[in-house]
């Protein structure tokens, strides 16, 4: 089998960083080795098959993205990124693998829905991927789905407070819900926003005729996302089912999970980068000649971007160091302006929600580094290390060490990447975070061993990627 010495460079993990040569034989990492290692004999930088330079960069476990939406059907459409380009993007910007959500509607069989997924997703993938299930209707036969999730390698399943009518599920369906999986094991992973009482916010600010993308925002008002995440929270306490909230966003929201993690609960936080870097005031209220005052819609998704003003983005970025939230997923769910989000012209309900960044989350993050918010290692820990072992990937995944897979990016510290969508690989005709100037760049990937990209070069291939089984969390006591 091919081996391949990554060598000189500073191989960062969620614990520390050491200079050392990465050793990978065929698909697996066999050896972490002081630099220029001569082993029984055997000089490795003149017998390995390729040798590739890391002097002066970091040499990071591949990134871990735990919630994309890929080929998503949402709002009349679909998510503009299909698996194919989807986690060619990913890969591109240093995530080797991908948790996305298999969805079910309610009054459907749960394995139809998966079935569906993974017939999307095979053969067509870049990178390694798995699946969450969304549970969009809980009732006798979802229910009774639940235990064989496990044998199906999916650990973890998502439910909806949020968007009735379409995924939502009651506080009932819900305790029902969370009652299975603390018996199995499964970890409940939850949108934690009150979507009845949005719902008659939205229809009174549309009445009123505030219909701009702005109004998005204002709908979802933080004290919904405040209220269900501490729903969700009782919820998970009185049925002791570990509890994952998915793209947090208001402050809130972290004082409710902190809250309960002082209390000793089993509940886990997530957000992305949206809620770092971009603002209600900012972003939804933008204007430009070409879509005017429409212009925001490019930036709206649920949870909404919050208030600069009320301090929400710098809430998120201390809960990150903090531990009061644990990791950082994209909530990748593209829709180009064109078509898509210009559905809701005129009615801000009708647009398409969602951002795409999984090509951009590793650089983005980075910046928390550069600005010395985050840890080398926190940036590591929270991108990579922390996603493989909430969702019972660790040891194969999100981690340099023998053994593991051979995902590893090679990053370097002194490269410069500005965003754009003219140079972007998303499927999308605008980027969120379109000229924003990132230090920091992904320069070499490789997935299970094989380079895939490599100086500004794509070198893999479709259906390079395989289905992942997930065990149990390991993040859990
Ligand atoms: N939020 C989004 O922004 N898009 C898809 C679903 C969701 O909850
Ligand atoms: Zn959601
Ligand atoms: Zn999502
Ligand atoms: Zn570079």
């Amino acid at each position: 089998m091919a081996t391949t010495l990554i060598k000189g460079g500073t191989v960062v993990s969620a614990t520390g960083q050491t200079s050392a040569d990465v050793l990978i034989d065929g698909e697996k990492i066999v050896g972490v080795l002081a630099p220029g290692s001569v082993l029984l004999g055997t000089d490795l930088a003149a017998s390995a098959d390729t040798v590739i330079d890391a002097t002066g960069k970091y040499v990071i476990p591949g990134g871990i993205d735990a919630h994309t939406h890929f080929e998503l059907p949402f709002g009349g459409t679909e998510a503009s990124d299909s698996f194919e380009s989807g986690t060619r993007a990913a890969a591109w910007g240093g995530t080797t693998t991908v948790v996305d959500f298999a969805v079910q509607v309610a009054g459907t069989p749960v394995p139809d829905g998966l079935a569906a997924w993974h017939e999307k997703a095979a053969g067509n993938c870049a990178i390694d991927y798995g699946f969450h299930q969304i549970i969009g209707g809980v009732d006798e036969a979802s229910l009774a789905f639940m235990p064989k999730l496990l044998d199906e390698g999916i650990s973890s399943y998502k439910m909806f407070m949020a968007y009735p009518g379409v995924f939502y599920s009651d506080d009932g369906q819900i305790l029902r819900a969370m009652q299975k999986a603390a018996e199995l094991g499964l970890l409940t992973m939850m949108h934690a926003e009150n979507g009845p009482a949005i719902d008659v916010l939205a229809a009174q600010l549309a009445e009123a005729g505030k219909t701009t993308p702005y109004y998005h925002g204002i709908a979802r008002a933080w004290q919904m996302e405040e209220e269900a995440t501490h729903r969700a929270i009782m919820l998970s306490h009185l049925t002791n089912a570990p509890l994952y909230v998915v793209h947090v966003s208001a402050k809130q929201a972290v004082e409710q999970l902190a809250w309960a993690r002082d209390r000793g609960q089993n509940v886990f936080g997530e957000t992305c980068p949206q809620y770092l870097y971009l603002s209600l005031e900012e972003q939804l209220g933008a204007t430009s000649k070409e879509w005017g005052d429409f212009e925001g819609a490019k930036w709206v998704c649920s949870t909404p971007l919050r208030s600069r003003e009320e301090g929400h983005q710098d809430h998120m970025w201390q809960a990150l160091r903090t531990n009061d939230l644990q990791m950082v997923s994209t909530d990748h769910c593209p829709f180009c302006m064109k078509g898509q989000k210009e559905l809701g012209k005129g009615d801000f309900r009708k647009i398409p929600n969602g951002i795409g960044s999984v090509e951009h989350r590793m650089d983005l993050m980075y910046q928390g580094v550069v600005t010395g918010q985050l840890t080398l290692e926190r940036w590591v820990e929270l991108t990579s290390t922390t996603p493989a072992r909430m969702f019972g990937m660790y040891g194969q995944k999100g981690v340099i060490a023998p053994g593991a897979d051979g995902d590893v990016v090679v990053y370097d510290p002194q490269g410069h990447t500005t965003i754009s969508a003219e140079t972007h690989h998303m499927n999308m005709d605008h980027s969120a975070w379109e000229g924003y100037e990132i230090d920091g760049h992904v320069d070499t990937v490789l997935s299970r061993g094989k380079v895939i990209v490599d100086g500004g070069q794509y070198l893999g291939s479709k259906g390079d990627g395989r289905f992942l089984k997930r065990g149990l969390s390991q993040y859990l006591v």
